[in-house]
């Protein structure tokens, strides 16, 4: 197995193909990150660049990431590690927002926290502000992270971290921000408290933004 056919088995959205190829992967001791930022990423990479060129329409996206999906299924178990940290660290609230489907990038996003040691209350896609702060509030989170895939929905961030404020929540939550068209400067700009483009990062983000919180 190669790299390179795990990333192709995304492209062609071939679910079965993906599954196999993520088992013969992992018997020839390849780790599951390697195969997560090797070939799955940079797959979902290739086919949002071929829907851009009018290539692939929205069936093809869907089966590219079911395929996505099926491989990060298997490979989801062997992340989740350092559960001995888990318990010292802030809850985490994650979701998509508001108009947006788009959940492959934040369920990484959420594997790697889960991976780290987190706590991780996943809300799906599609998530309105009340929503968001309702579950901070029942899981007593400390972290939120927010995802958004679209231009037209990143927009509605900032209508989350304004529903915090309202709930008087703001200053005891750190807010997160990321997804394909969100940047540094449009985080600091809705007043996230930080920003990470990938989902290694995100964990490397968090864990200074805790730090200098406790400091
Ligand atoms: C798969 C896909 C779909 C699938 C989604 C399936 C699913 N369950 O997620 C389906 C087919 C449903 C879909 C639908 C649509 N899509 Co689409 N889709 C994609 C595609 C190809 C891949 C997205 C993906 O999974 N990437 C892989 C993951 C791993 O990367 P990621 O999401 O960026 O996440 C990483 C980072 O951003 C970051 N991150 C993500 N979230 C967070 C959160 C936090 C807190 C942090 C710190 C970091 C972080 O870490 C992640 C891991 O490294 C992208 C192309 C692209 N290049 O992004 C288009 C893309 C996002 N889609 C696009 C469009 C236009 C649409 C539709 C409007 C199409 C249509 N005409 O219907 C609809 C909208 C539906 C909706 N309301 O949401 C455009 C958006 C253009 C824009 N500028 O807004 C893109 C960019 C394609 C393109 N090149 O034009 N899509």
């Amino acid at each position: 197995m190669e790299l390179r056919d795990l990333e192709a088995a995304v492209i062609e959205g071939n679910a079965r193909k993906a599954e196999a190829l993520t088992r013969e992967g992992l018997a020839a001791g390849f780790p599951p990150l390697t195969m997560i930022n090797q070939a799955l990423v940079p797959g979902m990479h290739e086919v949002g660049e071929r829907f851009k060129r009018e290539e692939y329409y929205v069936p093809e996206m869907l089966l590219a990431a079911r395929a996505m999906r099926t491989a990060l299924g298997i490979l989801k178990p062997l992340l989740a590690v350092s559960e001995s940290r888990a318990g010292e660290r802030p809850r985490v609230v994650i979701g998509t927002v508001q108009g947006d489907l788009h959940d492959i990038g934040k369920n990484l996003v959420a594997m790697m926290l889960e991976g780290a040691g987190y706590e991780v209350f996943d809300l799906g896609a599609n998530v309105s502000p009340e929503r968001f702060v309702e579950a901070v509030v029942e899981r007593e989170a400390g972290v939120l992270a927010l995802s958004a895939l679209l231009t037209t929905t990143m927009t509605n961030m900032p209508a989350v971290i304004e529903a915090l404020r309202a709930a008087n929540l703001r200053d005891r939550v750190v807010v997160v921000v990321g997804g394909a068209p969100v940047t540094d400067r449009y985080a600091r700009q809705i007043g996230a408290d930080g920003f990470a483009s990938d989902a290694a990062t995100a964990v490397d983000i968090l864990e200074g933004l805790l730090t200098a919180r406790v400091a």
